[in-house]
């Protein structure tokens, strides 16, 4: 009763600047995140037990409970899901093939994921993909799809391929398209004499990658930057500039990752420059702190200004959300609810903007306005509207969240030793 109440109040004070709530609400139940499989068991996988995490990424802390099989994972996934409004997707890497083969990333096949399409479709979930390019002995050189060996990289270009096949399958099976996200960690970590070499290598392996057309219905496909990683910090051959030409001349989107710039870089700033040159883009909504060190998300000035890009001139049709964090030090659940709910509500905080007021005002030259609007805007009870969107969609309101999570890691996380 309060939060309708609260509601009614928040709705009638939206109305008077010309924001109606009720339908700031039913667009954001249409809007999908792409919820990350990684974040369950610390970016391992289950194709390879032993293998430790390379490419320049990594997961610090030692939490219990972490997922050690795939059912696992899906149970966890559950109850995370439970916890967050809407509909979602879930993105999985390679490494999550859930299989009693043994194949190795350049044999894997759409069977060896239909343990995931099934789960997807009884959870009414999309299905987004990635190639694991790391965490494997063919990776152990620090390059990939772009090492000078050749039998390294066709090893790569193979896995590629094999990935862009599962990801139609997904598509086709879930009647979404699913996006599929290419990602190579390949760097020096010391100065390099040859800066353009690795750089053409990866360009021909890309294009023999995706020789092969795919039906758009069911796939888009997007390469994925980085500036530098742990043990290649002087030298990336996958940079900004070579992923935003490549996509461009080739027709493929850009993945955006707000941890692959450098610190005062925003990812807010490049979703509408990229957007002019490509039909779609990809989000890897992270945060980095200092470094990209993949700390979950939390609803500060960059997520809502994310948000704001994303909204006001109506980006977020061809965006698509997906998240990237990996904590390891705090119950992994609790981190993807934080972080997806995080993401909603900036989006929420986005819409809730009288956007064309404020073009105006804009485009009228009053920046005094601007400000004083955009400050004052802050204040305005988004909460109440949060909440009641949370009751509405059947999931636990305000902090509620956090009793179910800690519950589940008495009863189930506790338990995995
Ligand atoms: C690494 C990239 C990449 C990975 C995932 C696991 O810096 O951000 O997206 O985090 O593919
Ligand atoms: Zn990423």
């Amino acid at each position: 009763m309060k939060i309708q109440q609260a509601y009614n109040l928040a709705k009638e004070q939206y109305s008077e600047i010309g924001v109606d709530t009720d339908a700031v609400i039913e667009k954001l139940s249409k809007v999908k995140i792409s919820m990350h499989c990684w974040q369950g068991d610390d970016v391992g996988g289950f194709l390879f037990k032993d293998t430790a995490l390379s490419g320049g990424i990594q997961t610090t802390g030692n939490y219990p409970g972490k997922a050690r099989t795939a059912n696992e994972l899906r149970q966890d996934l559950e109850m995370a899901l439970s916890l967050i409004p809407g509909k979602h997707k879930l993105n999985l890497h390679a490494i999550y093939a859930d299989t009693d083969e043994k194949p190795d990333l350049n044999e894997i096949e759409p069977k060896h994921f239909e343990k995931w399409v099934a789960w997807a479709k009884e959870n009414g979930l999309g299905l987004d993909f990635n190639p694991t390019c790391f965490s494997h002995p063919m990776a152990d050189s620090g390059f990939t799809i772009s090492s000078a060996d050749e039998n390294v990289r066709n090893f790569w270009i193979e896995h590629c391929k094999k990935s862009r096949k599962i990801a139609e399958y997904f598509g086709k099976e879930l009647g979404q398209k699913c996006v599929t996200n290419f990602w190579f960690p390949d760097g020096y970590k010391d100065i390099p004499v040859d800066r353009e070499a690795p750089r053409k290598r990866m360009m021909t392996a890309l294009d023999e990658v995706f020789a092969e057309k795919l039906d758009s219905n069911y796939t888009v496909e997007a390469i994925e930057s980085k500036v530098f990683g742990i043990g290649a910090e002087s030298y990336t051959v996958g940079s900004n500039e070579f992923c935003v030409g490549y996509a461009v001349s080739r027709g493929k989107a850009v993945c955006l990752d707000a941890g692959h710039f450098h610190p005062t870089e925003v990812i807010s700033d490049k979703i509408p420059s990229v957007l002019l040159f490509t039909d779609e883009l990809l989000l890897h909504v992270s945060r980095p702190v200092r470094w990209d060190s993949d700390h979950v998300v939390v609803l500060d000035d960059e997520l809502l200004q994310i948000a704001q890009s994303l909204v006001r001139t109506g980006l977020i049709e061809r965006t698509h959300i997906g998240l990237d964090f990996f904590d390891a030090s705090i119950n992994r659940i609790a981190a993807w609810a934080i972080g997806t709910r995080n993401m909603q509500k900036a989006l929420l905080r986005a819409m809730l903007e009288p956007t064309a007021e404020l073009m105006k005002i804009e485009l009228e030259g009053d920046y005094t306005s601007r400000l004083a609007l955009n400050e004052e805007y802050k204040s305005y009870p988004f909460g109440a509207v949060w909440d009641y969107f949370c009751e509405k969609m059947g999931v636990p309101v305000r902090e509620d969240w956090l009793i179910k999570v800690k519950d589940y890691e008495e009863k189930i996380l506790n338990k995995r030793k």
